[in-house]
């Protein structure tokens, strides 16, 4: 066997392909957007229309680079990417459809940032509709969380509150009493 075929064997061990007929959905998620918000950046807190837009391009990019994508949404640093039940795009490769997503990402984002942004991805393989309607309602209802607790969080911290005493306030409060403290 020549060097080339061996090295290839190595190259190619772990490879594997998102089993046919399933739904995949690739979830793209900003690294250490914690800092980039906050410190790198400085983005307004809780939500920013320049952030959203930002991840608006790089959502629309990812729709549009050569995967057949169905839906996206969009919440905090993250996009979820709904590929078509036969999108047999690269063979449905887990390696080319995980590095090319961020990379895409990444590049949309950064450009459009003029600075670096990075991403990471990770697929569901999912066999049913219903466990794709799952997985939308289980982003939505993480979004709904979020954003409840990012505008109490603020609000404390606009009211002259630390960061310590804003989350120790909001630990283990629930959803209603958050909605009760906004409205208050
Ligand atoms: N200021 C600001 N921050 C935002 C906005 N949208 C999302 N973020 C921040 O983006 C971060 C996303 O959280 P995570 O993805 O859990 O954390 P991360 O720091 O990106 O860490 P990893 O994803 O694990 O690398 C949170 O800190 C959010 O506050 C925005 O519109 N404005
Ligand atoms: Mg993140």
């Amino acid at each position: 066997m020549s060097v080339a075929a061996r090295m290839r064997e190595f190259e190619s061990a772990l490879d594997q392909r998102a089993p046919p007929e399933n739904f995949l959905v690739a979830r793209i998620d900003g690294r250490n957007f914690t800092r980039l918000t906050r410190e790198r950046h400085r983005f307004k807190a809780p939500f920013d229309e320049r952030f959203r837009d930002l991840m608006v391009i790089a959502a629309r990019h990812l729709m549009d680079c050569g995967f057949r994508v169905r839906l996206a949404y969009l919440q905090s640093d993250e996009i979820s990417l709904l590929l078509d039940k036969n999108d047999a795009t690269f063979g449905r490769s887990m390696r080319k459809i995980l590095s090319l997503l961020a990379a895409e990402a990444r590049a949309s984002f950064s450009v459009a940032l003029g600075a670096v942004g990075a991403f990471d991805c990770r697929l569901s393989v999912l066999p049913t509709v219903d466990r794709v309607v799952d997985y939308f309602l289980w982003r939505q209802g993480d979004a709904f969380r979020n954003a409840l607790n990012a505008y109490c969080y603020w609000m404390l911290r606009d009211q002259g509150g630390s960061a310590e005493e804003a989350t120790a306030h909001l630990r283990g409060m629930a959803s209603s009493a958050k909605h009760d403290l906004l409205f208050a």
